[in-house]
């Protein structure tokens, strides 16, 4: 017998995936988690019945969540990861030569172990404990609302809007995001499809805008996610990712990302533009 997964990405629309195998199946305090092998995406993460990564296509999100900003800014020494539990964000933040320690924050300790049990390339920081890298079962939003001025770069690696993640894409949380940074500091967060999250997208910017001097979008091709095009917001206090110097030696190629990505990525098609610049 076939077996499929479909992730419904509106009331009428889903992406279905023929399944091989479900590795892991279970619910924690937070969420429904489950860790299926894919013929299309390989194994795959999902949270509460929505996509969140798969080996075939995680490198595109994890390095352009965590390369973009951090080579926006020129010395991203201490960084903070919020969400973010299968551990790509940060394998990727800790390539980075400029940054010495990268606190991670992720609220389902669950999401953790069984990503380092059944997703080891994308979990290799976590599972190896890398030496940059301190991770902490707990609340993002608990902890930027504790913390002032600490931090270079902050990444919100999170999950869609509902559930554990809702409180992440409110005003409130950006007020504190903006507290929790250095004078010159900036953060990311990724905000969805621009064909099917057009509200979820304007209010978050809109949220940010209000806030930060600097305020920028970017996008990433991502086959998994809706309309296999990806959002991420930047807020900025001081640099502006669209001045960066792409010939700089810390930026690295990936996979996905490189020098031209860097600079390309905030090119964006007119309908986005429209759409962030409505009142
Ligand atoms: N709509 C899916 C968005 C998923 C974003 N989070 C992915 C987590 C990968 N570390």
């Amino acid at each position: 017998m076939e077996l499929w997964m479909t992730e419904f990405q509106t009331q009428n629309l889903g992406l279905a995936c023929r399944i091989k195998e479900t590795l892991f199946s279970g619910q924690s305090d937070f969420q429904e988690i489950s860790v299926v092998d894919t013929v299309e995406f390989g194994r795959m993460l999902v949270l509460d019945g929505v996509f969140q990564t798969s080996v075939f296509d995680e490198y595109i999100y994890h390095e352009m969540i965590a390369h973009v900003p951090l080579n926006v800014h020129p010395r991203p020494v201490n960084v903070l990861v919020i969400g973010g539990g299968d551990g790509g964000c940060v394998r990727e933040v800790v390539k980075n030569p400029a940054v010495q320690q990268v606190d991670m924050v992720e609220i389902d300790g669950v999401v953790v172990e069984v990503s380092k049990k059944y997703l080891p390339e994308i979990s290799s920081a976590m599972i190896d404990k890398h030496p940059k890298l301190n991770l902490r079962i707990g609340d993002g939003i608990k902890h930027v609302q504790e913390t002032e001025g600490q931090y270079d770069v902050i990444i919100v690696d999170c999950s869609d809007p509902i559930g554990p993640g809702e409180g992440l894409f409110t005003a409130a949380f950006y007020r504190d995001v903006y507290t929790a940074l250095k004078p010159d500091g900036l953060f990311v967060q990724q905000t969805e499809s621009p064909f099917y999250h057009q509200p979820l997208i304007r209010k978050s910017y809109q949220d940010v805008n209000q806030l930060f001097p600097i305020t920028r979008l970017y996008l990433a091709n991502i086959p998994l996610y809706p309309g296999g095009l990806h959002c991420f917001t930047i807020g900025s206090k001081k640099y502006d990712p669209l001045k960066t110097d792409v010939t700089k030696p810390s930026i690295q190629s990936g996979k996905y990302y490189n020098p031209g990505i860097q600079r390309s990525c905030f090119i964006l098609p007119e309908f986005i533009r429209e759409l962030l610049q409505k009142d």
